[in-house]
């Protein structure tokens, strides 16, 4: 594995290609800061020219006219393939972002590939619909592709945020254009080349690989681009939101940041059980995770004791080079975002909030981008770590003293993705699941997930869901036939 080479050219029409212009940009490890490859820089001809080659294969129907079992049939060989080349994609994700190489193979590799394996095996089996109108007509509801959809993913979980996209728009019969992260671009490189040798036709799946404002933008103000889904920073979701407006309408689906709410009860069942989950999710994947649950709220009466369980576990996450097989904490993906973690760090501290934990930047002898496991406590909802969405391991804790007055601080956010409650009172679990304005509330874990059911915010955490059936609703369009029945008899 040591002797990976990496292609960093995009993927238009079935050939992987530089940008028209020649362009490219260093793709550099955050594991020790060494150059992997040179990866094109496309532009708007690059996303001109994977828009017509998708625009071509849809029309002509070679994907999207496909009975949706030999889609099937091909989904599940792409499916496939991904494991057999899950250890070389895991290790070119770890060295691409950073995350441990064990929770890239055992998470990412896996979780893709069972995603486009679900959608593949779910197409031949969901059926439209007839209306229930009166008998001198029949109305005939049916689901078509929207056409060609364009993916804007980030770098946190590159594997899985495109195959959560990618894996229902192409099930449908969409051709798909993605443009990954600048930052982590190439497994999706190496998963489109898996594609192609799956049987998915060329033109059907494009890669273009870039910058957000030189690759991404031009994907989202295309007139020729039926749906754009996007995951990424609220910033730009609110952006790719007015290019759909200012070019087509064309559909926008976005899955934006979080600022979980994790809530723990003083009944609560397990004490160590709630303790492992709080700290274990915050920091797995250096805490880039949209959902990681970054407000802790414990009952006044447990903070102290919960806070001494927690500490105790602290160490067992420091950073270690995540090509090791038993690290759990790796790098963070670039300089760029280690700067925004340690200065959010510095804003707890000149804030008032207490650090019992990390606070620092970690091997940087190594050349690459690690910080340590970092705690707040005494943090108070106004301070900006309570507020914004960090995306690192830093966890900032809160207390409270009943359901009512949690509930109202753990609302009080701009954002709405997940949160967590913690308590052996059903009543309390069920009123305040209600009450939680979030669209994945976990009751006693933080941990449940299945590609079975949707993924996705209220408020600014985004428009739409990924995963589950409910997904197949953003990549096809609805439509009604109605037919006129003069009945002889
Ligand atoms: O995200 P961006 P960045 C949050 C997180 C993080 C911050 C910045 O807080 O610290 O965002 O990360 C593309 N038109 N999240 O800068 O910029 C970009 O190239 C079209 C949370 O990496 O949103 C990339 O492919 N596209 C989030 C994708 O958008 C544009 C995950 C995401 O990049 C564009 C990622 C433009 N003008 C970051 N500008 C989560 N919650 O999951 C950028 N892009």
């Amino acid at each position: 594995m040591t002797d990976l080479k990496f292609d960093g050219r995009a993927l238009v029409n079935g050939k992987r290609i530089g940008a028209r212009d020649g362009q490219t940009f260093d793709c550099i490890s955050p594991v020790d800061g060494r150059v992997l490859t040179q990866v094109a820089r496309c532009g708007q001809a690059d996303v001109d020219a994977a828009v017509a080659a998708a625009r071509a294969a849809f029309e002509d129907k070679r994907w999207s006219g496909m009975a949706p079992a030999a889609r099937k049939r091909i989904m599940i060989r792409f499916a496939d393939l991904l494991l057999e080349h899950g250890d070389e994609l895991a290790l070119t994700e770890t060295l691409d972002m950073g995350k441990p190489v064990k929770y890239a193979r055992g998470v990412d590799v896996n979780s893709a590939s069972n995603c486009i394996r679900w959608y593949g095996e779910a197409v031949d089996k969901v059926y439209d619909e007839i209306a229930p109108t009166a008998s001198t007509a029949l109305a005939l509801i049916t689901r078509e592709p929207v056409g060609v959809v364009g993916v804007i993913v980030p770098w946190n979980y590159p594997m899985i945020m495109a195959s959560w996209k990618i894996a229902p728009a192409l099930a449908a019969g969409n051709s798909v254009v993605l443009k990954p992260s600048e930052k982590s671009p190439l497994t999706a490189l190496r998963m489109a080349d898996l594609a192609l040798e799956a049987g998915i036709p060329e033109g059907v799946f494009n890669v273009v690989t870039g910058y957000g404002p030189e690759a991404g933008s031009p994907l989202a103000l295309h007139m020729d681009v039926d749906c754009i889904a996007f995951t990424g920073s609220t910033r730009v979701g609110k952006q790719i939101h007015v290019m759909a407006g200012q070019s087509n309408l064309k559909r926008a689906w976005t899955e934006l940041g979080g600022k979980s709410p994790n809530i723990v009860f003083a009944d609560c069942p397990n004490l160590d059980k709630a303790v492992e989950a709080a700290v274990g999710s915050i920091f797995f994947n250096q805490g880039e995770s949209c959902n990681a649950p970054s407000r802790l709220f414990v009952e006044a009466s447990i903070k102290e004791k919960f806070l001494e369980k927690a500490l105790k576990l602290v160490p067992g996450y420091m950073p270690a080079n995540p090509t090791l097989p038993d690290t759990v904490m790796g790098a963070v993906v670039d300089q760029i975002q280690m700067n925004t973690v340690l200065r959010y760090i510095e804003s707890g501290k000149s804030e008032g909030a207490k650090l019992i934990a990390g606070g620092e930047q970690a091997l940087a002898e190594t050349g690459g981008c690690y910080v340590q496991p970092t705690i707040f406590d005494g943090v108070t909802p106004e301070m900006t770590i309570a507020r914004e969405e960090i995306f690192g391991p830093v966890l900032s804790v809160l207390s409270f003293t009943d359901a009512a007055d949690v509930v109202r601080q753990a609302n009080a956010s701009v954002y709405g993705l997940q949160a967590g409650v913690w308590t052996s009172d059903l009543n309390k679990a069920h009123g305040v699941a209600r009450a939680l304005r979030a669209g994945t509330v976990h009751v006693n874990q933080y941990d449940e997930d299945d590609i079975t059911v949707p993924f996705g915010g209220f408020k600014q955490s985004g428009v739409g869901r990924d995963k589950s059936l409910h997904a197949f609703d953003k990549y096809t369009e609805t439509k009604t036939t109605w037919i006129r029945i003069d009945s002889p008899v």
